[in-house]
């Protein structure tokens, strides 16, 4: 089978066309091919299908085969790699995710693709539809939340997967190899949650670190990067436009006022490609 290997931010994924025919079993092949000594290695398998709502289809699967909704790194590399391969001639076109039908848009400049900005649609903020359990459908902003018998203050917002924003004082610090298991699996979030720990430098800039579902510490995460801009906007941090600076490289949000959609701008690199049994 062939396969491309992509990164976005160091965010990596192996990313497989599969439009032609379809796999027996995504999270298998997922456990495979992500792990970094018996596989290719990579954060996650993007797959390419058919779509009857978009011009394509995405589904994307964790290193422990399990299927997110959404992902924001994923989709830039995505939608690179149909552009680049000539599936599509147009600069911005559709995707259907887990998430809803999103909308990347190619960046060129001097008629190079530089990037790929995405409408990544509305932020959901209920939280029964996030989903964190003791809000309803109310909000969860600057919430207490009990991890390893400290309280931490949350801010949760699902970008189609869900998401928990914890701002810190010092990001580099702390502990989220040791802690981040702790809140993946936190009982108030009955579908897991990626955690991002954010310490805002100015009101348009914060550095980022995550603890992915599924997938452990990456060097980056796109929605992980979209929450960020949210949480920091409802709890007065930051302003609707902010970099965010992650281990892996630079992502820029915006989350406009006008339309509620939230913007996101990054890189996308092909790394190498190959072939690989199934
Ligand atoms: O929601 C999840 O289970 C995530 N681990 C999916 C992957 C998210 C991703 N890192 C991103 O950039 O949003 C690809």
């Amino acid at each position: 089978m062939h396969f491309t290997k992509w990164q976005g931010c160091g965010n990596d994924f192996i990313l497989i066309d599969c439009r032609e025919r379809e796999l027996e079993d995504y999270a298998a092949f997922a456990q495979k091919v992500c792990d970094r000594h018996y596989g290719i290695g990579g954060d996650g398998v993007l797959v390419i299908l058919p779509s009857t709502q978009a011009d394509f289809r995405m589904r994307i699967f964790n290193t422990d085969g399990s299927e997110a909704e959404m992902c924001g790194n994923g989709i830039r590399c995505f939608a690179r790699y149909l552009y680049e391969t000539g599936a599509t001639e147009k600069e911005e076109f559709t995707v259907q995710t887990g998430a809803g039908v999103l909308v990347p848009r190619i960046i060129k400049e001097n008629g190079e693709v530089t990037g790929v900005r995405v409408d990544m649609g509305e932020p959901v903020l209920e939280g029964d539809k996030i989903p964190v359990t003791g809000f309803g459908m109310d909000r969860a902003v600057n919430a207490p939340l009990e991890v390893e018998g400290k309280t931490y203050r949350m801010t949760c917002v699902s970008m189609g997967n869900p998401h928990s924003v914890i701002f810190v004082d010092d990001a580099e610090a702390f502990p989220v190899e040791q802690l981040g298991t702790h809140f993946e699996h936190s009982p108030r979030f009955p579908r897991k949650t990626n955690t991002e720990f954010v310490e805002v430098k100015d009101r348009g800039h914060v550095r980022m670190r995550v603890w992915e579902r599924g997938a452990a510490v990456t060097l980056a995460c796109g929605t992980g990067a979209c929450a960020t801009g949210v949480a920091g906007v409802l709890t007065g941090r930051t302003d609707r436009e902010v970099d965010v600076q992650l281990d892996g490289g630079m992502l820029h949000i915006a989350w406009d006022e006008a339309t509620n959609h939230v913007f996101m701008t990054g890189p996308a690199e092909l790394v190498f490609s190959g072939e690989i049994e199934e």
